[in-house]
């Protein structure tokens, strides 16, 4: 499975760097070509030439440390550590390979880095714990391929509704062709199968850097709504046709950008709304769009705010595309609701984090993570690392490596306290 584009672990950090260290390192490593699609920066979609190359480096890492590796029909790479008795329930660490386009190197790799280096230490001293421990690279977090997301990982938890993956990227290559559609859902496991998920992750905020702290226990994650709106209008001359004739799909999309804004602006604190892509097919300097596409997303702490916040925006946008004459057509391409993180495992990632000698500290994530599709199967946890500036989906992101060799001491503590918890008593 080794293939000459693989990078060793001496050569990432030019030598026996330590597990966090070498974590940030091999994040950094795979932020590069063959493991990005863009020649400029970092993008790698699901199912990507990247995205196949960067499994590939990460399997030959996961059995560097003593792993089965195995692929799953939704293409997530899976890595096992057995426990005692083989074939044992497993703790699962992940996240996700994907990213966004111009992405930053941290978001999602270090999760599954960190849960590699947590198996290193393990394997190194020849510990073996009263469960297994899996390492899952979940394919499709960021749903920057396909107009869906969290795909894998819905796949994995069982959650996944088959008409999902009927979808196409921007390029008309269905998902269909790419893999066996009628086997995908075989990816799901079973509740018995594992015990608990944990994922660490960068803030993608400024939280802890305000409070000057390196780690923070999750306490739940936001929910979303996700959209793609379409107008419709009339194309013209740009050169000829009065102002008060138009039916400008792009001026009706303008007007609707800021309209959502406006909203979310006017609601809490925790609720956003974000118009992300806009697109104008058969765009030019002299046509007044007749055609325009945009995305909107929705999130609030709370599933009754979001939900209220989305509604006003939606009739926002009728009243807009009403008075200047324009069809919509709106389509829900996601709701994820609000996932608590489980309290039990919120308590132990805190005496984890102490036992790593830093203080504990509880945040919520405006982010979406796979974690909260993971909780309709076991019980989460989530341990966040700051990151510089909050800085995310940005090639700035930025990781110190010591915050992430507090982040492996936390997560050892958290498997060692998990594991003394469930020796036989
Ligand atoms: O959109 C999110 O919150 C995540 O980065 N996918
Ligand atoms: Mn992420
Ligand atoms: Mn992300």
């Amino acid at each position: 499975m080794v293939t000459g584009a693989m990078v060793t672990g001496a050569m990432v950090t030019g030598g026996m760097g330590t597990g966090g260290t070498r974590a940030v390192a091999r994040c950094a490593a795979l932020a590069l070509p063959p493991f990005s699609d863009s020649a400029e920066g970092l993008t790698r979609t699901y199912l990507s030439p990247a995205y196949h190359a960067a499994q590939e480096q990460l399997a030959a890492w996961m059995a560097d440390v003593g792993m089965t590796v195995r692929r799953d029909a939704a293409a997530n790479l899976i890595g096992r550590y057995e426990g005692r008795a083989a074939g044992a329930p497993a703790l699962v660490i992940g996240s996700h390979i994907d990213s966004v386009r111009n992405a930053g190197a941290y978001d999602g790799p270090l999760g599954i880095l960190l849960g590699i280096e947590a198996v290193a230490a393990l394997s190194s001293g020849r510990v073996r714990m009263p469960f297994a421990v899996e390492v899952y690279a979940f394919g499709d977090e960021e749903g920057s391929r396909f107009p869906a997301a969290m795909l894998t990982s819905r796949a994995v938890a069982g959650t996944l509704d088959p008409a999902a993956l009927d979808v196409r990227d921007r390029d008309g290559v269905a998902l269909g062709d790419l893999l066996d559609l009628a086997t995908y859902p075989s990816a799901a496991r079973t509740a018995g199968d594992i015990i608990a998920y944990l994922e660490a992750h960068i803030e993608q905020g400024p939280v802890l850097e305000a409070a000057g702290l390196a780690l923070g226990t999750v306490t739940g994650i936001a929910a979303q709504l996700r959209f793609e709106i379409g107008l419709t209008g009339t194309a013209g001359h740009a050169g000829t046709t009065a102002m008060d004739l138009r039916r400008d799909a792009v001026t009706g999309m303008a007007e609707m950008v800021l309209a959502a804004e406006a909203v979310a602006t006017a609601g809490p604190v925790d609720l956003v709304a974000t118009v992300g892509v806009v697109e104008v097919p058969a765009g030019a300097a002299n046509v007044i769009a007749g055609r325009s596409r945009f995305t909107l997303d929705v999130r609030a702490g709370d599933a009754a705010v979001r939900d209220r916040a989305a509604d006003a925006i939606l009739r926002r946008f009728r009243e807009i595309a009403g008075r200047r004459d324009l069809g919509m057509s709106v389509r829900q391409v996601h709701d994820l609701p609000a996932s608590p993180c489980d309290p039990a495992l919120m308590d132990l990632l805190d005496a984890a984090t102490a036992e790593a000698g830093h203080k504990p500290f509880r945040l919520v994530s405006g982010a979406g993570h796979d974690a909260m599709i993971m909780a309709a199967l076991c019980p989460t946890a989530m341990l966040f690392l700051r990151c510089r500036g909050g800085v995310s989906h940005n090639p700035a992101e930025h990781v110190e490596p010591a915050d992430a060799e507090a982040a492996l001491e936390a997560i050892s503590c958290f498997i060692r306290q998990l594991g003394a918890q469930r020796e036989p008593a």
